[in-house]
């Protein structure tokens, strides 16, 4: 038979008391579900490259890698996140070098990227593989590479840094070690990834080759950008236009088990249909201008600036200009699926 709770207050705020004290919690005593659910803190947010660039020239009169701190970057700080990361899932900064400045060698439990943006002549060296990077180039730095970055040109570098650092910081799984040397040494080819991997569709069979899981870390803006236009000639998604995803080519799958990178190219006169997904995601324009509007507010954009989509924020991007807008994009879409959680919905 059924016990019928009838004690008095009194006899019930001593007996959740004493559950406090045997250090146990009774969600019963409280309204609402007992699993309790949270609304997303992430705010739609457009960050200006007119604001971040001179900002960005302006911090090297205050810090230097190797002096006083390790790399010289502004975070892009979403305003709902209390822990100033660009969504609760995703850490995206500028990082800004000098004509012959290097940030020093280290490994990191995140997982690291970056996107060139401005400038030529640095170079980032992961796990001895030198990557001579351009503006457009994606260059992974996967956890726990040892990887050191540096300006050889005569002018200026920046570029996009993500991170899934915020994921592993809430594992409490969050380590990173200085290498005892500023620099690695550099093994006998430069972009040695690259030439492993020299075409889609191809990987290399050799024995050395499975021993040596040496995965592609440098993904040229000439091979992306022509297969974009190329997939433009063919195809094309009603939600987000012509888009491509960077993928490990060893395995087809997203470049890391957290995030997954895309570029995509929205045309001339196009307005995509609104989706939402559970995941979220931080953009950057890399060419042109545009508009997303983001649960019914619309955000206008242009090249060089950046938003965040919120997971389950509704979303449209539309172009009316001339020329196609061309948009690099950090989500954290594989974490999502891994965990059964990823859904999408119009
Ligand atoms: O360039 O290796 O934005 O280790 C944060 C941590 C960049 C990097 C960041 C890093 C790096
Ligand atoms: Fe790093």
């Amino acid at each position: 038979m059924a016990r019928q709770a009838t004690r008095s207050v009194e006899e019930l705020d001593e007996y959740l008391g004493l559950v406090r004290a045997a250090g146990l919690d009774a969600p019963w005593s409280r309204p609402g579900p007992l699993i309790e659910s949270k609304k997303t803190r992430v705010q739609p947010c457009v960050w200006r490259w007119a604001e971040i660039e001179p900002l960005l020239e302006r911090s090297a009169d205050f810090v230097a890698p190797g002096q006083g701190t390790e790399r010289r970057i502004l975070r892009l700080a979403n305003p709902g996140v209390p822990e100033r990361t660009s969504t609760h899932t995703l850490s995206v900064a500028v990082q800004y070098l000098l004509p012959g400045e290097v940030a020093p060698a280290h490994r990191h439990s995140p997982n690291a990227l970056r996107f060139m943006l401005r400038g030529q002549g640095a170079y980032t060296t992961v796990d001895g593989d030198k990557c001579l990077m351009k503006p457009g180039d994606l260059v992974l730095t996967p956890t726990p590479m040892l990887h050191d970055h540096g300006n050889e040109g005569n002018e200026p570098v920046i570029w996009f840094d993500g991170l899934d650092s915020p994921i592993v910081r809430y594992l409490e799984a969050l380590t990173q070690q200085r290498h005892p040397e500023d620099r690695q040494d550099i093994g006998q080819v430069v972009g040695a990834s690259e030439r492993r991997f020299r075409a889609a569709g191809l990987r290399p069979a050799t024995a050395a080759a499975a021993a040596r899981p040496g995965r592609l870390i440098h993904y040229r803006w000439q091979a992306a950008h022509a297969a974009l236009e190329q997939l433009a000639e063919v195809e094309s998604d009603p939600f987000d236009d012509v888009i491509l995803e960077y993928v490990d080519p060893a395995t087809g799958r997203s470049i890391f088990p957290t995030m997954a990178c895309y570029i995509q190219m929205i045309r001339p006169g196009v307005h995509t249909r609104a989706h939402r997904q559970t995941s979220s995601a931080v953009y950057h324009v890399v060419r042109g201008a545009g508009s997303t509007v983001i649960d019914g507010v619309r955000h206008e954009w242009r090249e060089g600036d950046f938003f965040a989509i919120p997971p389950l924020a509704r979303h449209e991007h539309a172009n009316e200009e001339t020329e196609p807008a061309i948009l690099f994009s950090l989500q954290d879409v594989p974490l999502l699926t891994a965990l059964g959680l990823y859904r999408e919905e119009e």
